[in-house]
C-alpha cells in the first residue's frame, strides 16, 4: 500500500499513543501502592481523640508520596486505610481482622489498651505490624508478641509520676480515687494507688464509673463526705469534663484532681465548661511536649495549618509510628509484613517525638512523661 501523507499522520498518531498506553503500563507496574491503616476511635466520646491521631497518620503518608520512595526496585504510593473501631473490643477485633484480609502492609492503632490488647493477638495471628501510640496498659505488650510495639510510656510511668508529684511536690496526704473499670482507667488507678500508699499518702474512698457516664453526682457526694485534698480519675477527657463540671456544682472546685494521658487533652477546657475545678488539675502524658520535641514547633504548625484546632495529644506520634513504618520498609526492602515486622525492632530512627528505638519488648528505650495543668482553661506543660 502507498501511504498518502494523510495515512502518515495517522500512523505517527498511532504509534504515539501506542507508545503513551506502554508507558502507562510500564508506570503502572512499576508503582505499587502500599495501605498503612490507622485504627482507632473516630465516632463516639472520643472521636476527637482518634482524629487528632488519625490526622496524624495521614500527614505522615501524604508527606512520604512526595518522597519518591522505592522499596524492592517499585515506586511506593502509600494510602492510608481509615478504621473506625468506635472505642469498642468487639469492633475493634473485627477491624483488625478486616485489616488482616485485606492485606494492609501495617497499622499503626489502635488507642485504647480495651481495644488494643484483643486487636493485638488477631494481627499477631496474621503477621501484621502495629504500632499503638496511645494505649498504655503494660499488657499491651506483656504476651511478648513480634507485631506489637508501643511509641509512649505506660501506665506504669504515667500513675507513678503522678502519684510522687502528689505526695513530694503537693504535699498531698489524702485522695480519693475513682476509674471507669477499663483496661486502661482500672490499670493506672491501681499503679497510682500503690504509689501513694508507698509514699505514705492515705487513700480515704474508691468509686467506680464507666467511659460512657455522664452522671458522677452520687460517687461525688460520697466523695465529699471524706474531704480529701485530692480526687485521682483513671479515665478520658470524656468523663472527666463533666466530673469536673460537677465538682463544681457540689463545692470541690479546690479539690486537687489527677488523671493520666487519657483525659490529658486540648479538649477538657472545654468539655469541663471551664469549670473553677479545672485549675486544680495535674494530668501525665507519656512522651514530651509538643512544643519541647525536635522540630515540634515546626511540626504543629503546619499541622494546625492543615487541621486547624483538631489538635489533641497523640498526633504527633501517630506521624512517627507511620515513619517507623516505612523506615523499616525500606531497610528490609519489603513492604511484606513478614519480611520487615523484624526490622521493626531494630529502629533508630530520629522522629519528632524523640530518637525512637525499641527495647526488646519493643516498648520505647527512652520513654518521657510529662506533667501538665490548665492555666485559663488551655493545657500548658508544667
Ligand atoms: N492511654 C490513654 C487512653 C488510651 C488507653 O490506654 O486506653
Amino acid at each position: 500500500m502507498k501511504l498518502t501523507p494523510t495515512h502518515s499522520v495517522s500512523l505517527r498518531l498511532t504509534t504515539v499513543a501506542v507508545l503513551g498506553l506502554a508507558t502507562a503500563f510500564a508506570y503502572a507496574q512499576d508503582v505499587q501502592t502500599v495501605r498503612i491503616a490507622h485504627a482507632g476511635p473516630t465516632s463516639g466520646g472520643i472521636a476527637h481523640i482518634g482524629k487528632d491521631t488519625e490526622n496524624g497518620v495521614r500527614m505522615a503518608i501524604d508527606e512520604l508520596n512526595t518522597q519518591a520512595i522505592v522499596i524492592g526496585g517499585k515506586k511506593i504510593k502509600f494510602e492510608l486505610a481509615a478504621e473506625d473501631d468506635a472505642g469498642d473490643p468487639r469492633q475493634a477485633t473485627a477491624v483488625a481482622q478486616k485489616l488482616c484480609d485485606s492485606k494492609v502492609a501495617g497499622v499503626v492503632g489502635h488507642l485504647q489498651s480495651g481495644t488494643t490488647i484483643p486487636a493485638s493477638s488477631v494481627y499477631n495471628k496474621c503477621d501484621l505490624p502495629h504500632i499503638t501510640v496511645a494505649a498504655t496498659n503494660p499488657d499491651v505488650t506483656k504476651r511478648g508478641y513480634a507485631t506489637t510495639f508501643r511509641l509512649i510510656a505506660d501506665d506504669n510511668a504515667l500513675g507513678a509520676a503522678l502519684a510522687v508529684y502528689a505526695s513530694d511536690k503537693l504535699k498531698l496526704k489524702t485522695v480519693a480515687v475513682i476509674d471507669d473499670r477499663t483496661a486502661y482507667g482500672q490499670g493506672l488507678a491501681n499503679v497510682f494507688k500503690a504509689t501513694a500508699k508507698q509514699k505514705g499518702m492515705q487513700i480515704l474512698a474508691e468509686e467506680f464509673t464507666t467511659d460512657k457516664a455522664t452522671d458522677f453526682m452520687a460517687i461525688l457526694t460520697n466523695i465529699k463526705s471524706k474531704k480529701p485534698d485530692a480526687i485521682f480519675y483513671g479515665g478520658l477527657d470524656s468523663q472527666a469534663g463533666p466530673m469536673l463540671r460537677q465538682m463544681d456544682q457540689l463545692g470541690l472546685s479546690n479539690v486537687k484532681f489527677f488523671g493520666g494521658d487519657g483525659m490529658c487533652t486540648e479538649k477538657l477546657g472545654e468539655l469541663a465548661s471551664k469549670a473553677a475545678a479545672l485549675k486544680g488539675v495535674t494530668c501525665a502524658t507519656g512522651g514530651a511536649s509538643v512544643q519541647k520535641m525536635q522540630g515540634g514547633a515546626a511540626w504543629k504548625k503546619k499541622y494546625d495549618a492543615r487541621f486547624p484546632g483538631q489538635f489533641q495529644i497523640y498526633s504527633p506520634y501517630a506521624y512517627d509510628a507511620t515513619y517507623v513504618l516505612v523506615d523499616a520498609m525500606k531497610r528490609a526492602q519489603s513492604v511484606e509484613p513478614a519480611v520487615y515486622t523484624p526490622f521493626i525492632g531494630k529502629t533508630k530512627l530520629k522522629g519528632i517525638t524523640a530518637n525512637i528505638a525499641f527495647t526488646p519488648k519493643n516498648e520505647l528505650t527512652v520513654p518521657a512523661v510529662t506533667l501538665y495543668s490548665y492555666k485559663d482553661n488551655v493545657r500548658a506543660e508544667h
